[in-house]
């Protein structure tokens, strides 16, 4: 799906601002049809939750209505007019001037909806009815439950199977556009690069509406015009090309015209890198080098916003992960906004791009031990997630394909792959997914602490072993000794069983609460963090093929109540607020002086 770009024949108009907003009570309804009777406000991007003082709408699980007036420009009515949302977590129904304009499930990628039926030149209302319920059919996977209030009225209860505060509401940017009838649908950009002579054919197949005359024009970075084509499906050819290289991105423009004579009906300008990514021997290259992850799991959390959208922040952790000496991380647990992954293929950060599949496993909780002893759970015959995961797969690829930023497709976050059925479930998932990517990016699952290599039932489906490990905190709590021990022989383990594939850690973290110090080192202050993390890197660079850290997390970020969560989880190398804990100047010495290729001969 195109991202919404003004050029000379597309106009956006951002609907952005102060919104109407109402909380639907239990056992209320409103017809959008009549105006949202409301005093209460919220802005726009950014979750409703942390906007207000209240804390049972912070808290509610259920409906909430958003209403804005817009105005459409007279000249604009001629145009193919719709409603363009970033994102609205986690299901969305739209309204203009009380008509039903559609629908979208699934909380973290765009939707567009044409709306030419239901607006006039002038006023318009605007209203969006919000559910931010999840159940065992979502991703994410929550635990719904319902009860009776003294009314008798239905009260719904969703419990997040999942380490992260249930965050909604209109999360990214809305737009107006007015693009023309006949028009650019779609573009996909397909590099095959030869290193060897440093020419590149590209492949750029453009969807238009209609029968069209379609015209492709290559830029450089200067705008300079490298190659040019005529027709819907070309491979223009490009000699002395400049990569895209981590940390140092090159990009080039893809301009494409549909044209009528000489009128420009339509024209739309997509960036895109040259870089190649290959899995060879347990190495992961890319550009024909072998590339060192370094860098961690995300959110997309912040104060006051939540998760909604919040570039300065981007921006900031952009430049707080450069300083630090990383390169890379992962969309935990779900797709970014489209502003930050533009981003990244503009600061040549590396990206591991993830679907919200989070929560596919039966009873999330922190006692690990437990869960190794339960093997024979039915969850995967009784999860009825299958639709929605497909469709998540199909929008999240859809949208990024033509990331250069973009290495690996992230298919789950800890899925229950020791249980049995675990197989039947992904392989299908993995086989679409790579249908979907015409440039074949490794496919992976984030590997859950019980799924070792005796258990796990889904390392074949994977062209890289990506794992999460919590030795020395949920597991050896304390005991850095023995959990070096066990993290060793267990990647002894995997790197015999799977000697071509690439190991890294996509998860390792310690919850440290900034400000406690101990002699002793004790968990959950700041030495324990730096002698955590000293003592996973002395392993790591003991293993041959082991080819990234992404540690957990960046930063401080909200989850739900529980008595293992103080005002969230803590495993932050920063704060919520972006402060340095100590960790961050550790872990600064060590990745500063790894270089991002060939680290490991
Ligand atoms: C995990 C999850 C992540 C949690 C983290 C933790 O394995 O993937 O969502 O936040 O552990 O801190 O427990």
């Amino acid at each position: 799906m195109l991202y919404p770009l003004m050029t000379e024949t597309r106009s956006v108009l951002s609907l952005n601002g102060i919104w109407s907003f109402k909380m639907q009570a239990d056992g209320e309804h409103h017809d959008p049809v009549a105006p949202l009777q409301t005093t209460d406000v919220m802005a726009v991007p950014a979750s409703f939750n942390d906007q207000t003082a209240n804390p049972e709408l912070r808290q509610h699980s259920g409906y909430f209505w958003y209403e804005r007036d817009f105005t459409v420009p007279a000249a604009l009515t001629d145009q193919r007019l719709s409603l363009r949302f970033g994102s609205a977590t986690h299901e969305a129904w739209v309204f203009v001037n009380g008509i039903a304009v559609g629908h979208h499930k699934g909380g973290f990628t765009p939707f567009e909806l044409p709306i030419n039926d239901a607006v006039q030149a002038g006023a318009n209302r605007l209203t969006v009815k919000i559910s931010n319920l999840l159940d065992h059919s979502t991703l994410p996977v929550g635990n719904y439950t319902e009860t009776k209030d003294a009314n008798g009225n239905t009260v719904s209860h969703v419990d997040e199977n999942f380490d992260f505060f249930n965050y909604a509401g209109l999360h990214r940017n809305v737009n107006l556009l007015a693009t023309p009838w006949n028009r650019v649908e779609d573009i996909t950009v397909t590099p095959h690069i030869d290193l060897d002579t440093t020419s590149a054919d590209i492949d750029i197949a453009v969807k238009t509406t209609a029968a069209a005359t379609v015209k492709v024009t290559l830029l450089d970075e200067e705008g300079t015009i490298v190659a040019t084509a005529n027709g819907a499906d070309n491979t223009l050819h490009l000699d002395n090309i400049h990569l895209w290289q981590p940390l140092n991105a090159y990009l080039y423009q893809a301009r494409v015209e549909i044209l009528d004579g000489d009128t420009v009906v339509d024209s739309y300008t997509e960036p895109f890198g040259l870089r190649t990514i290959e899995i060879k021997s347990g190495k992961f290259l890319i550009n024909g080098e072998p590339f060192y992850f370094k860098g961690f799991g995300k959110h997309e959390d912040s104060y006051v916003n939540g998760r909604g959208m919040n570039e300065a922040v981007n921006v900031l952790d952009l430049n707080l992960l450069k300083k630090i000496g990383a390169n890379s991380f992962r969309t935990s647990h779900y797709p970014y906004s489209e502003e930050m992954m533009r981003l990244c293929d503009r600061e040549g950060i590396v990206v591991i791009d993830e679907v919200p599949a989070v929560g596919l496993m039966p009873d999330f909780n922190f006692d690990i031990s437990s869960a190794f002893k339960n093997t024979e759970n039915p969850f995967w015959s009784t999860v009825k997630t299958q639709a929605a995961h497909e469709q998540a797969l199909k929008e999240m690829i859809g949208r990024d394909k033509n990331h250069a930023s973009v290495v690996i497709w992230s298919i789950a976050n800890e899925p229950a792959t020791f249980l049995p059925g675990a197989h039947d479930y992904f392989e299908p998932l993995f086989k679409l997914a790579r249908s979907l990517d015409t440039q074949n990016r490794p496919c992976t699952y984030i590997n859950i602490m019980m799924s070792t290599p005796d258990r796990d039932n889904c390392s074949d489906l994977a062209d890289l072993l990506t794992l999460n490990r919590y030795y020395g905190w949920y597991l050896q709590t304390g005991d850095l000794k023995a959990a070096a021990a066990a993290e060793e022989a267990e990647l002894r383990t995997w790197q015999e069983k799977w000697p071509d594939k690439p190991i890294m850690f996509t998860e390792f973290g310690a919850d440290t609460v900034a400000g406690v110090h101990s002699s002793y080192n004790e968990p959950f202050s700041e030495e324990y963090q730096v002698n955590y993390y000293d003592m996973n890197a002395k392993i790591f660079d003991k293993i041959d093929n082991f080819v990234g850290e992404q540690l957990w997390n960046f930063a401080d970020f909200q989850t739900k109540f529980g008595i293992n969560r103080v005002q969230g989880n803590k495993k932050g190398i920063f704060t919520r607020s972006r402060e340095p804990k100590a960790a961050a100047i550790w872990l600064s010495h060590r990745w500063n002086s790894i270089p991002n290729f060939n680290y490991k001969k």
